[in-house]
């Protein structure tokens, strides 16, 4: 059937229009976005009817151990076809309905993508980290219908699946059978390859990520099929610099927006190949040795790899085609970017944003680097410095870095934040879009990272709320209360430090066990990487007079600014 398909596929090749100009004005906001789009049918279909040269894959998954797979983009179209049939038949979801898809680096993860976009489906990622509770949370919030994962994570999703009125369907992606679940192989041999691509709507519904704030548990970001697709155009074309030629590999979990943009919207808008190590575990070695073994033009990564990675002697590995080098989530310190350089003759092109918003200042390949800096304004963007009251600040003054927005949003923003309007309108200030991120802008239009302008807690390229950690450390019953607040550290940028205030019972444990304990407890409550790297016990926390706790003062300390 494969054969038959290509063969059919070769006699389209002649009419395939992909106007990536068209696009880019879009993308510039210089022409309308379209009221229909959808990136399946628009972009993806649309290059697998293109002979391209070199005929580089569309997706390249290695996991290191002697697996690999390799597919074009007609090979893609093919696959995700029969998994939106999966998607549509046997999972029963219709347009709209929600999935939850928590899989590791895997081609599945990229199959379901690309199916729910082809059946209207929204996309729910979530990170393997994710615990049972977390889960549960997510279920709920989002009355998904249907939840997708491997075998390690499913008694998870078991333990609480009776909490989870909305869910109807459990697939599994395993070689082998689990009571009570789909199984994604057994459904992909017997589906249809047939299935038509459903016309969507700019401002539809595409996709939601949970992402954490200052307070309560994690708010789900809402893109449209406008926002998140057509809105990596100019990220992919000019700060990643893609070209159908090259192989980019971005290390992302596929629980991030980073995914989306790295391994996903950014290089297939440019008919880039996105190559993919499963790596399980982070390795740095394992990084260093694959950049040697495969043809990889392009990394992007969190800083925080970029500093483990310049621990090791960089000269003893020869990188096969690396020539572009890019970082996100977290600011990279001039220091490692120097490093980097002088160990690599490549120069590290950060690029900043949020999952709300995407990218909006970069270091576009080409344009002078100032280390430490966000670079400027990435189009359609207007990014400026402003005061409480909304005012633009001259350069140099530090204040919060917002986005004009003014009559109407970029197309390029998320939608809403779902089911709390209060908290979606309270980003707007004037004119302004506010980040909640604090920074400065120089002479030359470039954006300087100062910090937070909230509790949130950024590490290792994670956004971290207080608010959840506190709530899984209070489970535990050594524990009265606790603050949670950012600390520096030399390679995460910074960690999560809890200061905690002990039972009278617990006093007289071991402090160096009870800290471990804790650490572990964490871990086990919420997602692992939220655990508190650092703890310091305290006899008591300090409080406003109307007894909040003053979380600023205690990162104040940790910073050195008391
Ligand atoms: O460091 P530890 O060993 O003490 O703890 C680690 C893990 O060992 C542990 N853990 C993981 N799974 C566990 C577990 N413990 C118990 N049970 C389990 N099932 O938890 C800790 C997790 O920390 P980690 O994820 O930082 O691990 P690691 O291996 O140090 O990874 C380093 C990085 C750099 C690869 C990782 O931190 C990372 O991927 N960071 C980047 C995050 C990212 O992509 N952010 C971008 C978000 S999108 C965005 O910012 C918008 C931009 C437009």
């Amino acid at each position: 059937f494969l054969t038959f398909y290509r063969l059919f596929h070769q006699c389209r090749k002649t009419f395939a229009p992909l106007n990536l100009s068209d696009y880019e004005a879009i993308g510039r906001c210089e022409q309308e976005v379209p009221e229909y789009f959808n990136f399946a049918s628009d972009v993806l279909d649309k290059w697998s009817q293109i002979e391209k040269e070199p005929s580089n894959p569309a997706l390249w998954w290695i996991n290191g151990k002697g697996g690999e797979r390799k597919w074009s983009f007609e090979e893609l179209g093919f696959e995700s076809r029969k998994v939106a049939n999966v998607l549509s038949g046997p999972c029963g979801l219709q347009r709209g309905d929600r999935i939850i898809v928590i899989l590791p680096r895997i081609p599945e993860w990229w199959l379901l993508n690309t199916a729910c976009m082809r059946t209207g489906v929204v996309f729910i990622p979530g990170t393997t980290q994710l615990t049972a509770k977390d889960i549960c949370y997510r279920l709920l919030a989002s009355k998904a219908k249907c939840i997708v994962t491997i075998d390690a994570l499913a008694p998870a999703v078991d333990s609480v699946a009776s909490q989870c009125q909305f869910l109807k369907t459990k697939l599994i992606v395993s070689e082998s059978r689990r009571a009570e679940w789909l199984n994604f192989s057994d459904l992909l041999k017997a589906a249809p390859a047939v299935h038509n691509c459903v016309k969507t709507r700019s401002q539809d519904p595409m996709t939601i990520y949970f992402t954490s704030g200052t307070t309560g548990f994690p708010k789900m970001v809402e893109h449209s099929y406008g926002s998140f697709g057509l809105g990596f155009f100019i990220c992919g074309r000019y700060w990643m610099n893609l070209t159908p030629s090259d192989v980019v590999w971005s290390m992302s979990d596929t629980g991030w927006i980073k995914a989306a943009i790295g391994n996903v919207f950014g290089p297939w808008f440019q008919g880039t190949c996105a190559f993919v190590h499963a790596m399980p575990q982070f390795d740095p070695k394992v990084i260093l040795n694959t950049l040697c073994r495969y043809p990889v033009t392009t990394l992007c990564s969190a800083p925080t790899v970029y500093r483990m990675l310049v621990q090791h002697d960089l000269t003893r590995y020869t990188f096969k085609t690396l020539k572009h080098c890019l970082s996100g989530g977290e600011p990279v310190n001039p220091e490692v970017m120097e490093q980097w350089k002088s160990q690599t003759g490549l120069n590290i092109y950060e690029g900043y944003g949020q999952t709300e918003i995407g990218m909006i200042c970069g270091n576009m390949k080409g344009m002078k680097i100032k280390p430490g800096s966000l670079g400027k304004a990435a189009p359609p963007y207007d990014v400026q410095i402003i005061d409480e009251k909304g005012s633009v600040l001259p350069p140099g003054e530090e204040g919060d870095i917002a986005i004009k927005i003014d009559a109407k949003r970029p197309f390029t923003f998320f939608t809403r934040y779902v089911d709390d309007p209060v908290k979606t309108a309270s980003t707007i200030r004037g004119n302004f879009y506010i980040t909640g991120d604090r920074g400065s802008m120089d002479e030359d239009g470039y954006i300087w990272f100062m910090g937070r302008s909230d509790d949130v807690i950024i590490s290792s390229g994670y956004r971290i709320g207080p608010f959840e950690v506190e709530s899984a450390l209070i489970e535990h019953p050594a524990v009265v209360e606790s603050a949670v607040v950012s600390s520096p550290d030399a390679i995460r940028g910074e960690v999560v430090k809890a200061f905690v205030v002990l039972s009278p019972s617990f006093k007289t444990h071991d402090r160096k066990k009870l800290a471990c304990e804790l650490q572990d407890h964490v871990k086990k409550v919420t997602a692992p990487y939220k655990y508190p790297r650092k703890i310091e016990f305290v006899e008591q926390l300090p409080k406003t007079i109307t007894g909040k706790i003053k979380r600023s003062e205690l990162r104040n300390k940790e910073w050195g600014q008391i």
